[in-house]
């Protein structure tokens, strides 16, 4: 389709010259890319894209984790577009406050469920979970601060976790590749093991075994860093961009132990995880634990216009509030009127539509006994789901777990499948992870669990083909 049907409208190829010459990409090797030309995407419907050549793709990542709702919905366009006309754009700085981002918060809150009594009142606005990690770092040092614990400035995170692509945000995050481009972590931030069993658990020990082992990383860094100097530990409930891996159901009521027994702040880093993903609102509920700060974007417009934010718990919410005075923070867009209403629109479909629930219930059960079925596939070590996210890992050997090496690049060609046969599924290593919309109906499951095993087939068959298996 290189011919234009519109005077005005591009062909690919040069809308491809145009993204060379102009447009650099996130996370993206530009030379590369350039002998190849990026692939355009033009139009989305429900759980599908089309590309400028007119091939429909399946997209399993729901955009890039964030469009639980599904594409195309008409009621999130008419609230931007009603907004945009009412009130487009007004600061929440200098005493002021607008309609939709007051009703968001109300409503956020709503959402969140009390843990033992403590719950989430407050919502601190921001334009992204890079940006909302950012505000998370200086909520919890204020929060010190005021307490008179000044020197608790240290918080712990984990190796191959993702909180972000700022100064912050990536040195919370465990990527050793965004590390060493920029001279990170910033100070007072340090890192633990994740609890990845398939990759970690030791000869004859269970996932819950396992489970302890990996929390304890976390007192032991505690006690190493000094236990008057850790301000919080930072977590993504299931690790998403690291490949999707789901802790055993041990690890996060012993972090709870660990967090309580020496007074420091969890933040929940839920960026993925929330609204509907794993089958709540909000996924601490899910695992059990009590965060004090939760980090959400995403889905909360199911992507279609960005927004941001922080579930600021009681716990840190008095302390600022009561004791904090001025809080010298704060991003232009905090509480933007179109970003809210969107917003506001999206919970309204996901509520009526009852999207969590469906993931919790019966179309969520019937997603993880068809993924479950890839268990028995050669080419496969262990397939997980947690609601609507899972991940598999491609092996060698089946029978011994043996790994691909790097070099083999066994995720990057099931990858190349996948897109060759209308499926967007995501590469971690020799992890393929997705995270389809909660729209997902049975017939749609049946169709991506068949397009993910053509994928399976035609990798197995191509890696046999190089000898590599
Ligand atoms: N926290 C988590 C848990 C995330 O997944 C962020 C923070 C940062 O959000 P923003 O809106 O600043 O991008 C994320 C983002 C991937 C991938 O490769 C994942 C994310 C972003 C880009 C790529 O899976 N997650």
């Amino acid at each position: 389709m290189n011919t234009p049907t519109h005077k005005n409208q591009l062909t690919t190829q040069q809308i491809q010259a145009l993204d060379s010459a102009h447009f650099m990409h996130p996370f993206t090797d530009h030379a590369d890319l350039a002998t190849r030309g990026a692939r355009v995407i033009t139009k989305a419907e429900g759980i599908y894209i089309w590309d400028s050549e007119g091939e429909k793709i399946l997209d399993a990542m729901s955009g890039l984790w964030c469009v639980n709702a599904g594409y195309a919905r008409r009621e999130l366009a008419d609230a931007a577009h009603h907004q945009m006309m009412t009130l487009p754009f007004y600061n929440s700085f200098f005493q002021t406050t607008n309609v939709p981002a007051v009703q968001l918060a109300a409503r956020l809150a709503s959402l969140a469920p009390p843990v033992d009594g403590r719950s989430f009142e407050h919502v601190f606005f921001s334009s992204s979970g890079s940006e909302s990690n950012d505000s998370n770092v200086r909520m919890v040092r204020r929060y010190w601060d005021l307490l008179g614990q000044p020197q608790r400035k240290v918080i712990i995170s984990r190796h191959n976790a993702y909180h972000g692509s700022t100064m912050a945000g990536a040195s919370l995050g465990g990527m050793s590749g965004m590390h060493a481009q920029g001279d990170l972590p910033i100070p007072n931030i340090t890192h633990i093991d994740q609890p990845y069993f398939f990759e970690n658990g030791l000869a004859g020990e269970t996932p819950d075994e396992f489970g302890l082992r990996a929390a304890g990383c976390l007192e032991k860094k505690i006690l190493e860093v000094g236990t008057d100097k850790v301000a919080a530990f930072i977590a993504e409930p299931i690790q998403g961009a690291g490949g999707v891996i789901i802790p055993p159901a041990t690890y996060w009521p012993e972090i709870q132990r660990i967090v309580d027994k020496y007074g420091i702040l969890i933040i929940s880093d839920e960026v993925i995880c929330a609204f509907g993903r794993i089958g709540h609102w909000f996924a601490y509920e899910k695992f059990g634990y009590r965060p004090d700060l939760v980090t959400f974007a995403k889905a909360v417009t199911s992507g279609y216009i960005p927004l941001g934010g922080v579930m600021v718990g009681d716990r840190v919410a008095k302390v600022l509030i009561e004791k904090g005075g001025e809080f010298n923070h704060g991003y232009t867009y905090s509480g933007h009127p179109v970003a809210c209403a969107v917003a506001l629109a999206n919970l309204d479909i996901m509520e009526r539509e009852q999207l969590p629930q469906r993931v919790k219930g019966e179309a969520g059960a019937y997603f993880a006994k068809r993924y479950a079925e890839f268990n028995e596939h050669p080419l496969v070590g262990l397939a997980e789901s947690c609601g609507f996210v899972a991940g598999l890992v491609l092996v060698k050997n089946k029978h011994t777990n043996e790994r691909f090496r790097p070099d083999d690049a066994v995720g990057m060609v099931c990858r190349g499948h996948c897109f060759r046969n209308g499926l967007i599924m995501r590469a971690v290593g020799d992890r393929m992870i997705i995270a389809p919309p909660l729209t997902l109906t049975f017939a749609e499951i049946d169709e991506l669990m068949r397009l993910i095993r053509l994928a399976l087939d035609l990798t197995q068959n191509e890696m046999h083909q190089k000898g590599l298996i």
